[in-house]
């Protein structure tokens, strides 16, 4: 993977998308494209979409599949990774703390030095969704100063704060480039 550069006049960013099974990743990748334009690659184990944001920028979005067995191979990803997204679940709070420790441990890879990230707490519209001011509490980013990161509230199922969320992608990218 690349880092962010241009072809064609095109910028283009490498994002990793990681979060535990069932936080919403391949729903919100598909449901994005309602929003960009995509070009579909059959795969097995992870699901690459080359996205076209608005202002010809290419994000190739890395969905990476977050069962336990799989976690191992995430660091293979994150060579390159311009962004990382985290997706969160945010009606699971039993497994909060387990979400919250792959995160730490993704963002200490050598790798990750310095590359900004985007929480997404999804799954917003369900009665049981945790506020976003209890989530960002419960997380304790605010001790990752070395970075720009942001965390942003979503919901995969209706849409809502995609683009809110593709506006922080693209804010975060350019602040790294
Ligand atoms: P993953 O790719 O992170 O493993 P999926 O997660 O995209 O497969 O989603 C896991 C389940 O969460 C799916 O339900 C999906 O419909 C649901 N989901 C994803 N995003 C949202 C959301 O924003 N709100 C709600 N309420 N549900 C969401 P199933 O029932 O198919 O397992």
């Amino acid at each position: 993977m690349g880092s962010v550069n241009s072809r064609g006049g095109k910028a283009e960013a490498q994002v990793v998308m990681l979060g535990l099974d069932s936080a919403g990743k391949t729903t919100l990748l598909y449901k994005l494209k309602g929003h960009l334009l995509v070009e579909t690659l059959p795969t097995i184990g992870f699901n690459v979409e080359p996205l076209e944001a608005p202002g010809h920028v290419l994000l190739t979005f890395w969905d990476v599949g977050g069962q336990t067995q799989l976690r191992a191979s995430w660091k293979d990803y994150l060579e390159g990774a311009d962004i990382l997204v985290y997706v969160l679940d945010s009606t699971d709070e039993a497994r909060l703390p387990e979400a919250v420790a792959e995160l730490m441990e993704v963002l200490s890879d050598p790798h990750m030095a310095g590359v900004p990230f985007l929480v997404l707490a999804n799954k917003q519209e369900a009665p049981n969704a945790l506020p976003l001011l209890e989530l960002r509490h419960k997380l304790g980013l605010h001790w990752f100063q070395d970075r720009r990161w942001e965390l942003r509230a979503c919901s995969a199922l209706t849409g809502e704060g995609l683009p809110e969320a593709l506006q922080s992608l693209r804010s975060l990218l350019k602040a790294r480039s």
